[in-house]
């Protein structure tokens, strides 16, 4: 168990507390985090608490105490849990990955920022410059994304509108050889709109409010956030963000990643565009519309280097095929120009952020000619994702944020708590079941296929017509009245608290959440005309012409109907929770203290609930019943044969599970192990210490031994 600090800090360990209980397991977490000790263990799961201060937990001198420790040789930290996952991999060549979870504001991203710190300070001992190249982008990499990808919301001021997952790629020799990185959904509507007292992403405020007074005027942007449409709300709310240091620091470090002068200029340039974009607005002109402040579109033309007939025209017609195979051009109203202007302003910014993605995955990429150098190449991914959110109004992105935490928290009961007990069945141990809440249940009310809320949703926005939100919650209605996790007001009008018949809600494994089904389909069909594709493909700036690819295809050539932007983001939660599962897991379960941010609340009600839904209470019993270790019997064998008489070199008994008994027998480790049908069980990491370090001291011994053998056969 974990090193045992004085009493007065609590248990290092949930598993040690005397009794199981959630009063237990509360005053233990609360006494820990009063005095200042934010980490705890479950087993091998660390349970963190965001402190809301800076902690003299992370300097250079920690990293070495923790560095090729075993976890439980000191007390408990996200850098023993990175050092556990890189032991695995380097020891075992495991592909490992650390999945981080909580909800928002939890300190999730901090975390993964600590653990990726702590893998860069322990590898590349005989500083390689290629090694130390891969180490600086990856960790340069966090302030790009961070500043494109994350906004100020109401519960977090510094909260990722966006999913990463990183793979780190590393040598034989255990050094970091490069890396990929995975991104999910990015919460493009926030660049049209943030709820009061939000932010837009930082990226906006970091240009408005750092860029050079020079660079501002060649953009034609003033610098002042409050007279752009799209950085208006948050122009005046009260962050902690440094806007204008941070535009310093983002664009060295796109210059240590490797992007162009040209490459920097563009994205500025792309940035402008949109604010821009976003103070573009229409009139009424006969039937059609017409843009009113014209100076808008010379600006934006300059600076996606298109022509400004071409823009003008994108803007205010769309070209349609006709069944004949003709093509025609088709004038906007008001209500469409301004529908297609915010599909573009929000498609260039989802672009921007996936191409940067691209452009450093670029730099990082493991060439096949360092794999053949290098030899086998092993992995640690770390995942850190926007946590479960409610908001007072939830729409159609916190419905695919809550969805991810679902599919997360099934991988843990799925490698935690299911798979866990299974295996002791299987085996045939003796077994207590343990009950907690499967959230499968959940899962499927939003994705099982036909039956679910994304199969009625694209069922919805692929009817032919004018469909309406109102229809897709009818739908609903109809055909989940019955699931035991969902509800509308239409089916139950006495509930006052969903305050309108347009909203639908999910008993989610964290929470009740009432989502409001407005833009539901919009957001789902994430129409883009093709005219704006063509009109950026055609642009002079390469960067614009390499983020839209489809573009060259002209209207009569585009003839698939592109998957629904629910049904992508669940294909690709499917495939990370598959790649996640096929690797060896550890878990940071982080926890939000209160609702304040403030470093010394413990709101013991509010915590209270995330033990509770996140399962950590089932997840100590299961643990603590359990056992730290398995091995099949020939495998146990092979290593520790030599540490028993009876065994070594070769036994002569029945089984190997009596050669294996024979071996516990010797160590007198009886009462720490129990035998399955396949595997030794083994309970407290102490037992498999001990035997290591016994092997470790016979190792050299038969090594001799051997060599005189060999010697004396010559
Ligand atoms: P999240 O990633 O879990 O939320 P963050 O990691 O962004 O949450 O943490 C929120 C804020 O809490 C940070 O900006 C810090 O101010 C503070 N914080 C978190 N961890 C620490 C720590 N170890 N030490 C000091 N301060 C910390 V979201 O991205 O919203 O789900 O989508
Ligand atoms: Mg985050």
């Amino acid at each position: 168990m974990a090193e045992q600090e004085s009493l007065e800090f609590g248990k290092a360990d949930f598993v040690l507390l005397d009794c199981v209980t959630m009063e237990d397991f509360m005053a233990n977490l609360k006494l820990r985090f009063e005095k200042g000790r934010i980490y705890t263990y479950i087993g091998e799961v660390v349970v963190s608490v965001n402190p809301y201060t800076q902690m003299e937990l992370y300097g250079k001198a920690v990293i070495e105490n923790y560095r090729g420790r075993e976890l439980y040789e000191r007390p408990p930290h996200l850098y023993a849990i990175a050092d556990a996952a890189y032991k695995a991999m380097k020891r075992r060549a495991k592909d490992t990955c650390i999945v981080i979870s909580g909800e928002s504001g939890a300190g999730k991203t901090e975390a993964s920022k600590y653990i990726m710190q702590y893998i860069a300070a322990i590898t590349n001992p005989n500083q390689r410059a290629e090694v130390e190249r891969v180490k600086n982008v990856l960790l340069k990499s966090n302030c790009v994304l961070e500043s494109f990808g994350n906004a100020k919301t109401n519960r977090n001021d510094n909260s990722s509108r966006f999913g990463k997952y990183m793979d780190i790629n590393f040598d034989f020799k255990g050094d970091p050889t490069g890396g990929h990185i995975n991104n999910y959904l990015l919460e493009k509507s926030r660049v049209l709109k943030q709820y009061q007292g939000e932010r837009n992403f930082h990226s906006f405020y970091q240009l408005i409010l750092g860029a050079p007074d020079q660079l501002l005027s060649t953009l034609h942007v003033c610098k002042d956030p409050a007279l752009y449409q799209f950085t208006m709300e948050g122009a005046t709310s009260n962050s902690l963000t440094n806007d204008k240091s941070n535009f310093k620091a983002v664009v060295d470090a796109m210059q240590v990643i490797g992007f162009s002068q040209e490459e920097i200029g563009s994205i500025h340039r792309i940035l402008a565009a949109i604010l821009h974009l976003g103070n573009m607005s229409f009139v009424e002109d006969g039937d059609t519309a017409e843009i009113e402040d014209k100076d808008l579109i010379y600006y934006i033309a300059e600076l996606t280097s298109t022509e400004p007939d071409c823009l003008l025209r994108t803007l205010l017609h769309r070209t349609v095929a006709t069944g004949g195979g003709d093509v025609i051009e088709k004038g906007h109203n008001v209500k469409d120009a301004s529908y297609a202007r915010d599909a573009f302003a929000k498609a260039i910014y989802e672009r921007l952020f996936c191409w940067i993605v691209g452009r450093i995955n670029n730099v990082i990429e493991v060439k096949n000619y360092d794999a053949r150098i290098h030899g086998k190449n092993t992995v640690i991914g770390v995942l850190d994702i926007y946590g479960f959110e409610i908001f007072e109004n939830n729409s159609f992105e916190q419905f695919c944020i809550n969805y991810c935490n679902e599919k997360l928290q099934q991988l843990f009961i799925e490698l935690i708590l299911r798979q866990e007990q299974e295996e002791y069945q299987r085996e045939g141990i003796e077994w207590q079941q343990i009950e907690y809440f499967n959230n499968q249940i959940i899962v499927d009310l939003v994705e099982q296929p036909h039956k679910g809320v994304i199969a009625i949703l694209d069922e919805a926005c692929l009817t032919v017509g004018d469909v309406t939100d109102i229809m897709f919650l009818d739908s609903m209605n109809m055909k989940l009245c019955t699931h035991p996790h969902y509800t509308s007001r239409k089916l139950k009008p006495i509930d006052k608290s969903m305050a309108f018949n347009r909203d639908f809600r999910i008993r989610h494994y964290a929470g009740d959440v009432t989502y409001s089904v407005e833009g539901f389909i919009d957001k789902n069909k994430d129409t883009l005309f093709q005219d704006f594709k063509r009109l950026m493909y055609n642009s002079a700036d390469p960067v614009l012409r390499d983020m839209w690819p489809e573009g060259k295809l002209s209207i009569t050539e585009v003839t698939r109907r592109p998957l629904t932007a629910a049904t992508l983001f669940k294909n690709s939660m499917v495939a990370l929770v598959e790649n996640l599962a096929c690797k060896e897991p550890y878990y940071v379960r982080c926890i939000k203290p209160n609702e304040v941010k403030s470093p010394v609340l413990f709101d013991d009600e509010r915590c209270r609930h995330q033990v509770e839904y996140l399962g950590l209470l089932e997840n100590v019993r299961v643990r603590r019943a359990g056992f730290a270790y398995r091995q099949p019997y020939d495998r146990f064998l092979l290593r520790y044969k030599m540490t028993c008489e009876y065994t070594w070199p070769n036994h002569l008994m029945a089984t190997d599970r009596d050669a294996t008994k024979a071996i516990i027998d010797q160590h007198g480790f009886q009462d720490d192990v129990a035998y399955g049908l396949t595997k030794v069980f083994i309970r407290t990491p102490q037992t498999l210490f001990t035997l290591e370090y016994e092997r470790a001291q016979l190792i050299p011994i038969i090594v001799l031994l051997l060599q005189k053998v060999w010697r004396g056969a010559l």
